[in-house]
């Protein structure tokens, strides 16, 4: 007896059918996945490259803080030292004087007034005749022996000039001046010149 083979051929070209199917649509649906994964993978690596680019613009446009540039011109335009805020001139004795005279202090500062006149701008320095000794420069040509030994008023050091309009020419009977006196001091009921001309000749500035 010949086995009826119409149905089991039947059944064995649709279960055949039905395994192509399952694995034609497994095939599509991890096509689809690798897809998804392909292109959410592409999405956060485009994210990564825009963050990146963005943080490197904004670092290399950002405003950069330049080195302060100290020299600068008093209000009596001498020499000075500019402060941190780039538009306060300070004359060089007020450095490292235990006053505040820079807005953020920088006239202080801990570092530069540590080493003394090493850490300070060379051009606010004056080295007096002896060169252990030293002044601030606004301290040059201003009537007072800061010096000690006159070096910083009168000589080849300081080259200052005449006693002029604000000062008057004397030998003074005080140490702390040399030969010159600040007119201010004329006429004020006490000695300053041997001579007394600060008293009977010299006009009071
Ligand atoms: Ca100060
Ligand atoms: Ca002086």
């Amino acid at each position: 007896m010949k086995p009826n083979r119409t149905h089991p051929q039947s059944e064995n070209a649709t279960y055949e059918e039905t395994e192509s199917q399952e694995e034609d649509c497994c095939d599509e649906c991890c096509r689809s996945c690798t897809r998804r994964a392909v292109c959410v993978s592409g999405i956060i690596l485009s994210c990564l490259i825009f963050s990146a680019v963005t943080v490197l613009l904004v670092l290399d446009f950002a405003p950069k803080q330049l080195p302060i540039i100290r020299d600068c011109r008093t209000p009596k335009n001498g020499s000075g030292f500019l402060c941190d805020d780039r538009v306060t001139c300070i004359p060089p004795s007020d450095l490292c004087n235990g006053a505040l005279n820079c807005p953020s202090g920088a006239d202080e500062d801990q570092h530069m007034c540590s080493d003394l006149p090493n850490n300070l701008p060379n051009n606010l320095v004056f080295r007096c005749g002896n060169p252990r000794f030293w002044i601030f420069t606004d301290q040059k040509c201003n009537f007072i022996n800061n010096c000690g030994d006159c070096s910083d008023e009168i000589g080849i050091y300081s080259s200052c000039p005449s006693c002029g309009a604000e000062g008057w020419a004397c030998t003074p009977v005080d140490f702390q001046y040399c030969d010159c006196i600040p007119r201010s001091l004329c006429q004020d009921g006490r000695q300053h010149c041997f001579d007394w001309s600060d008293e009977y000749m010299c006009i009071k500035g």
